[in-house]
């Protein structure tokens, strides 16, 4: 299987990325949950070099709870500070301003040697698209949400969202381009639907799915579909046909349908709660 994913009109948005941090304090970078490792961008590390630095991993209300506990201690390893996240839920913001001032210490530290004390804390949401950026700032600066208008010179046009006395987010998120440097990477980028231009093929794409949820999430294919291990890929997309009636005019199952019913099942959460990229499969060398 093969992923052509075109950068090209990312170049700027890129662009527009590296200006912006340049000038804020603390990078909060959304992940899906579901796939810390496929949507994530290693070259923010080198960007965001001094910077203070948040994880948070999104849409975990579709992804398997002790698998994102591990990707929390993951990332606490390394002293980033990760948080699960359902972002349309605006009740889980709170657990995030703790975090906020955690990442900042230094910063903050550093301020109050040089005499600054009470400058607000500059932040900014990064993550490739489709992460649940915009739903994000909504639901986290929705409950303070005064737009501090453009201050020129100062901001340089940039919009702010002032967030209490301590922190000001930049309304708008930096986009960043997913590194499919391993094909792995690009199928469950292609399975979340987060990325419309990669090139694939959906029935591959399905049958190659059918294969990992048999080996991590057997239950689930069972429960939603009757679908066992013993149950070969093609006779599995037959067996979600009928069971959905999707029946073509000769009496056939009509596979086609099927697929895109797993996918929308996947994809809404109706199949459960899946991680796919499982921090146990992953080899050292490739986090
Ligand atoms: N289930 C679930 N859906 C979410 C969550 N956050 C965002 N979404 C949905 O994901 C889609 C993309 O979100 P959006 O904020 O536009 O992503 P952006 O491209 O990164 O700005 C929208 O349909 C959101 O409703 C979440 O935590 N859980
Ligand atoms: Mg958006």
């Amino acid at each position: 299987m093969t992923y052509n994913y075109y950068p090209g009109h990312m170049m700027k948005a890129k662009r527009a990325m590296e200006e912006d941090i340049r000038i804020i304090d603390l990078l909060i970078e959304l992940l899906d949950a579901r796939a810390p490792q496929s949507t994530r961008n290693p070259e923010i590390d080198k960007l965001a070099k001094g910077k203070g630095r948040m994880v948070l991993l999104n849409k975990s209300d579709l992804a398997d709870e002790d698998e994102t506990k591990k990707w929390i201690a993951y990332f606490k390893d390394r002293g980033i500070a990760a948080i699960s996240l359902d972002s349309r839920n605006r009740k889980e913001m709170k657990e995030i301003d703790n975090a906020v001032s955690f990442a900042c210490r230094e910063k903050i530290e550093k301020n109050k040697k040089k005499g600054i004390i009470n400058r607000p804390m500059r932040a900014m949401v990064v993550g490739i698209p489709n992460v649940g950026k915009s739903t994000f700032i909504n639901s986290y600066a929705g409950r303070a949400a005064a737009k501090t208008g453009n201050k020129p010179g100062v901001t340089r046009g940039k919009q702010w969202i002032k967030l209490g006395k301590n922190l000001e987010l930049l309304d708008t998120p930096g986009i960043l381009w997913p590194k499919i440097d391993d094909e792995t990477a690009g199928f469950h980028l292609a399975l979340l639907g987060s990325m419309n231009d990669l090139i694939l093929n959906r029935e591959e794409m399905v049958i190659r799915f059918i294969r990992e949820l048999k080996v991590s999430f057997p239950e689930i294919l069972f429960e939603r579909y009757g679908i066992t291990a013993e149950t070969g890929e093609e006779e599995a997309l037959r067996t979600v046909a009928v069971k959905r009636n999707a029946i073509q005019k000769g009496g056939e199952p009509d596979t086609d349908r099927a697929i895109s019913f797993i996918l929308d099942d996947f994809r809404s959460g109706k199949l459960g709660k899946i991680t796919l990229d499982r921090l146990d499969d992953i080899a050292d060398e490739d986090l």
